[in-house]
């Protein structure tokens, strides 16, 4: 990389749910702004992540798993993913080290084809197998696309990640700094813990319910003087059951959520949290373009 210029560029990540995305963009910004979770389809927004390094910055947009969209929402989700597969300068296209090739795959491949952008094969969850087995996985992906480099990462352990960055280097043009250095992601702070009560909802509900779910914070009050954040945030579900459950007995299931929560949103805010948390039932909203909208899913 030339330095005496500043170079800049968007670099996507994409793939099937659950392979990674949200960890490798964790790992990469050493801080959590995007949530993870073993559910598919966790994450539901585009999410900017700002690497800074000395002569550049990088772009990181992390993506909701491409999948078959049932329902209005996972439409949502699958737009967002396509559409950062387009008009940026790399592609992260990762997949699993333990699994194999499949039509989910194929059908991003397509995809991308057509994009015509330059595509990085990274396998990730290394730590989870023997290397002879990535050479095997490396050829069947090679026989479906020219890719323009294959890095084999575990973004959970670290190990391949800073020979990743290396990789990029020379796909980042020379350009402006997009967003000042301090600056670690384009989501608001409110966004972000929405997403980690989400998360911790993600993490301890099972089925359909968690699909179902969507946060909002309603107020976010700085105290300073007390070095204190007070937050208000609705859990909206989409039935009567589902709120049950998330209240759970005696109210144990909520208190637990919100203890998750405090802790990641005090790290992340740097002060104490006061979080109050409340559930709200919206009928069906995942399939309602009007609430859908109101939750901030309105492409
Ligand atoms: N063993 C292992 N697990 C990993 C690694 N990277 C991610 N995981 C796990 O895989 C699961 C999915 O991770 P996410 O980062 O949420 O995956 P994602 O691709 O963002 O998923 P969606 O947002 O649903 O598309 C979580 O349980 C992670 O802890 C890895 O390198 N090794
Ligand atoms: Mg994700």
């Amino acid at each position: 990389m030339d330095q005496e210029l500043f170079h800049s560029g968007f670099v996507s990540i994409v793939g099937r749910p659950n392979v990674g995305k949200s960890t490798l963009l964790n790992r990469i910004l050493g801080q959590k702004i995007a949530i993870t979770s073993d559910k598919p389809q966790t994450t539901r927004n585009r999410i900017v992540g700002i690497h800074n390094f000395p002569q550049g910055q990088i772009l990181f947009i992390d993506t909701p798993g491409i999948h078959k969209p049932k329902g209005k929402l996972n439409r949502f989700m699958v737009d967002q993913a396509v559409s950062a597969c387009s008009d940026i300068d790399l592609v992260l296209f990762l997949v699993e080290a333990d699994d194999r090739p499949g039509g989910g795959d194929d059908y991003i491949l397509d995809i991308l084809k057509k994009s015509g952008v330059p595509v990085a094969l990274i396998i990730n969850k290394i730590d989870r197998v023997e290397p002879p087995s990535l050479l095997k996985l490396i050829e069947n992906y090679s026989a479906r696309f020219d890719f323009s480099e294959v890095v084999p990462i575990s973004a959970l352990t670290g190990d391949g990640v800073d020979r990743l960055l290396g990789a990029l280097e020379p796909y980042i043009p020379a350009g402006p700094r997009y967003y000042p250095d301090e600056m670690i992601t384009d989501q608001p702070e409110r966004v972000i813990v929405a997403e980690m009560v989400r998360e911790k909802v993600m993490r301890r509900t099972h089925e359909e319910l968690p699909y179902g779910v969507a946060v909002q914070v309603e107020s976010f009050t700085e105290k300073p003087e007390k070095n204190l954040v007070v937050i208000q945030a609705a859990i909206n579900v989409e039935r009567d059951s589902h709120k049950k459950i998330i209240v759970g007995r005696r109210g144990q299931m909520i208190r637990a959520l919100g203890q998750d929560a405090r802790k990641d949103i005090e790290k992340m805010l740097g002060t104490r949290v006061y979080l109050e948390l409340f559930v709200r039932v919206r009928k069906d909203w995942t399939q309602s373009d009007r609430m859908l909208r109101e939750l901030g899913y309105d492409g």
